[in-house]
């Protein structure tokens, strides 16, 4: 595997199911990550050296998932220049997944979290990879690629939907 450009931390392994998928997107695009559990609450020292010896070490993304109090995005965006994406998750301890989006989309001015849907760390990844992807050509190419692989997609659904009608398509 490549050398890590992309940390993918969650605030406990029961965020790995949901968090799986933004490693599984960056297998395909041929991206280097490590994937680690730190918690903001729990571990909130190995939060701090976590996110402080980050850049160090050559990452350039950091993906990170909490669910409830969702501290550790925001607290992670705080301590690093890093770019950072917040992937809110529905967890045990969610009243209804709203109380993670909010703790991690609503933050202060100066210290940005980019926050994709409840449970969309495939879109982390995605976003991850095209931060890796604005400066490496090859990532860059396999971006293209796979967005291109969603417009046809669509394309032959609709077609398919036309020449058939839409019965056929349930
Ligand atoms: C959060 O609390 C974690 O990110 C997780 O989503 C949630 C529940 O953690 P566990 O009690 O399952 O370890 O900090």
């Amino acid at each position: 595997m490549s050398k890590p450009v992309v940390g993918i931390i969650m605030g406990s392994q029961s965020d790995l199911r949901v968090m799986k998928e933004a490693a599984e997107f960056l297998d395909e695009m041929g991206v280097g990550y490590e994937l680690t559990i730190v918690s903001a609450h729990r571990t909130p020292l190995r939060m701090v050296e976590y996110a402080t010896n980050a850049r160090k070490r050559g990452i350039k993304a950091i993906v990170a998932g909490a669910g409830g109090a969702a501290h550790l995005p925001g607290m992670v965006a705080s301590l690093t220049s890093l770019p950072v994406i917040g992937v809110p998750v529905k967890s045990s301890n969610s009243i209804d997944g709203w109380d993670s989006v909010l703790s991690i989309l609503q933050m202060p001015s100066g210290v940005p979290v980019a926050t994709v849907a409840l449970d969309g760390a495939r879109n982390a990844g995605i976003l991850a990879a095209q931060i890796i992807g604005s400066s490496d050509k090859e990532v860059g190419k396999k971006l293209d690629k796979f967005k291109q692989s969603l417009q046809r997609k669509v394309e032959s659904a609709a077609k398919n939907i036309e020449s058939k009608g839409w019965q056929s398509a349930l």
